[in-house]
């Protein structure tokens, strides 16, 4: 144990260190940044009161109503500093290759001593937060421990939301454990004198990852995945090199339970690109017919997934996180009644509208009320031209509070996977559901998976913004050899999940949506479990397999006529051979590193289709 004395004044309580290299890379980060003093987090409730009254007292909180919205904040974020910055977003790998085309790569040692200059006198006049946490349940084998060092006191109390953090980590992080080291600057030091501001943050951003030493050094923002290192940084980007590395995978996936009328329960993970509704699927509420019948939904996690071969011979799925970091414009009791209980209570939410009752307000909420202060502090009326929230406004709510939250979500052996789903935004070409004809056929799927961009003239291919995996932004390693890993896993895993494709936005000649979404989409998880059980049969088509009417539930689905099956599941030949010419920017851009066992599958693909 090491005794937390040093030059600098660290508050400490009674905390233990068992580590001998952090204290060390304490002080060396604190003499580098010249943080006036330096505070090792507990994550005790007091320290989350402390720091909320401070950040209150300092104008970047404002308290909700304790009424409506106990232990709940509203902060507003500098105009600049809104959202993930992946351009700004570096992978750090030694060989430029190992990070690939789909990432910004820099050598790693020029960086750092680039960075290092950035971060000298970083802190001065401000606190360095010591934030220990713990990505996985906190006995979990898969779990990875990292430690932030950061100036952002709202940064600490949203990991506290997001993640185990505090002495329960510290007391784990034992000599011969390593940890990943998260160093975090809003770049925004404060002469002697200097007046604060609510959201100090610098103009220039850099998010960078060292995917070797598995580290990272974020600089500059205080925004969510920029400045919460433990989310996007740590449980995707270094996590999937770690994954590649020791045989496991971390994905951009939700994960959810499906108990059917007879007590069986099937999990299933699913990567969606954004925009697409993937945190309403994680948190769907069963149509209900399907309730009166017995089913019923649980949620594991709602935006990361890390899946390993368990001893039973399947894949198990842990999620890392226990918060949500959701958007908050669209959500409401119609929409996701499953997230507004989440953030009943002990919430914070940053950039979303102030009602004059101290209520938050965003578009999609409900009716807007007659006045209130919108995310940038000015007074805001129904009809005045600007959004009363911005479009990345975030609630930043305990998973725990979620009602439907699984029961075994804090499991460390995590929750045996049977389906993986992947989907996209897809207004022609792609039938609501089918399923791949094997692991490496699944693979294929998911690696061209992505939206179209251009509102489609409706029944011809627009531009499909590919998004491997939903993975584009958060690979830390090169996207082909990204594939390969997946390709690999098929070895490890006994009982291998079915994958399947869904894809809940196709339209009709007229340009309206096919499928009616939001709750009925259990039916299609309906049909996944069964064909994970063995219990309905497909129907062979050249892309995969795929529903028939009568083995596709579409019973109370007014105005669901045979028709309309029938043209959502449509497969046309003319559809698919410009799929797989558009397949092509993909395949080209990671020709080096490809799978040749992808490049297979799309001959497969195109042999069948001609
Ligand atoms: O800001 S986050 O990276 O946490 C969320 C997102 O942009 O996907
Ligand atoms: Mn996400």
């Amino acid at each position: 144990m090491t005794s937390l004395a040093s030059p600098i004044n660290h508050t400490s309580n009674s905390m233990t260190l068992q580590h001998p290299q952090l204290k060390a890379w304490v002080d060396q980060t604190a003499a580098l940044t010249g943080a006036a003093e330096v505070v090792w987090c507990t994550g005790s409730d007091a320290e989350w009161n402390s720091l909320t009254s401070l950040l209150v007292e300092r104008g970047t909180f404002i308290r909700l109503n304790p009424e409506k919205h106990p232990n709940s904040f509203l902060a507003r974020s500098h105009e600049s500093d809104t959202a993930r910055v992946e351009d700004r977003t570096f992978i750090c790998s030694l060989r430029e290759v190992d990070a690939g085309p789909t990432n910004n790569w820099r050598n790693p040692s020029d960086m750092r001593d680039m960075m290092t200059e950035k971060f000298r006198g970083s802190m001065q006049g401000r606190t360095l937060y010591v934030v220990p946490f713990c990505m996985g349940p906190l006995d979990s084998p898969l779990a990875l421990i990292g430690v932030q060092l950061t100036d952002s006191p709202y940064v600490v109390v949203s990991m506290k939301i997001m993640c185990h953090m505090g002495e329960k980590v510290l007391q784990r992080l034992t000599a011969d454990r390593s940890y990943i080291p998260c160093l975090h600057s809003l770049g925004a030091p404060l002469k002697p004198g200097q007046a604060d501001v609510a959201w100090p943050c610098n103009d220039e951003k850099y998010i960078v990852h060292f995917p070797e030493a598995r580290e990272v050094w974020s600089y500059g923002s205080g925004y969510g995945g920029n400045a919460l290192l433990g989310k996007k940084c740590v449980a995707l980007r270094i996590a999937s090199s770690i994954a590649r590395d020791e045989g496991w995978l971390a994905e951009h996936m939700l994960i959810m339970g499906l108990e059917s009328p007879d007590g069986t329960k099937t999990y299933l993970t699913a990567a969606f690109p954004s925009a697409c509704g993937k945190t309403n699927l994680a948190m769907i509420v069963p149509p209900d017919q399907y309730r009166e019948q017995g089913w019923k939904t649980t949620l594991v996690g709602d935006d990361i997934a890390w899946l390993w071969p368990g001893k039973s011979g399947r894949l198990h799925a842990i999620n890392p996180e226990t918060g949500f970091f959701g958007v908050a414009p669209g959500t409401s009791w119609q929409s996701n009644s499953g997230a507004m209980e989440a953030m009943s209570a002990n919430t914070i939410f940053t950039n979303v509208g102030l009602t004059d009752d101290g209520c938050v307000w965003w578009e999609g909420l409900s009716d807007p009320p007659a006045h209130l202060i919108d995310w940038k502090g000015k007074d805001w009326t129904p009809g005045c031209g600007r959004l009363a929230a911005h479009p990345n406004s975030r609630f930043t709510a305990p998973a725990g509070q979620c009602p439907n939250i699984d029961p075994n979500w804090q499991d460390p052996e995590g929750v045996p996977i049977d389906a993986i789903v992947f989907g996209g935004r897809r207004p022609s070409t792609m039938p609501l559901i089918y399923q791949s004809f094997d692991w490496t056929h699944g693979v294929f799927l998911g690696a061209t998976q992505g939206s179209e961009t251009t509102a489609a003239a409706t029944g011809t291919v627009g531009t499909v913004r590919r998004d491997p995996m939903a993975m584009l932004p958060f690979c830390g390693y090169n996207m082909g050899d990204y594939f390969g890993h997946w390709l690999d896993m098929r070895k490890q895993i006994r009982r291998l999940p079915r994958i399947f494709h869904v894809n809940w936005f196709r339209k009709d000649t007229e340009g309206k949506f096919l499928w009616p979404g939001f709750r009925e989409n259990l039916r299609v998880l309906d049909w996944i479990v069964k064909r994970c059980q063995g219990r309905v049969a497909g129907y062979e088509t050249p892309i995969g397999w795929t529903p028939d009417w009568k083995g596709f539930n579409t019973e109370g689905l007014e105005g669901f006529t045979r028709e309309r099956f029938d043209a959502i599941m449509l497969f046309r030949q003319e559809d698919w051979l410009a799929e797989l010419t558009s397949q092509t920017d993909l395949f080209l851009k990671l020709y080096h590193t490809m799978p040749k066992e992808l490049m297979c599958q799309r001959e497969l693909l195109m042999a069948r289709l001609v």
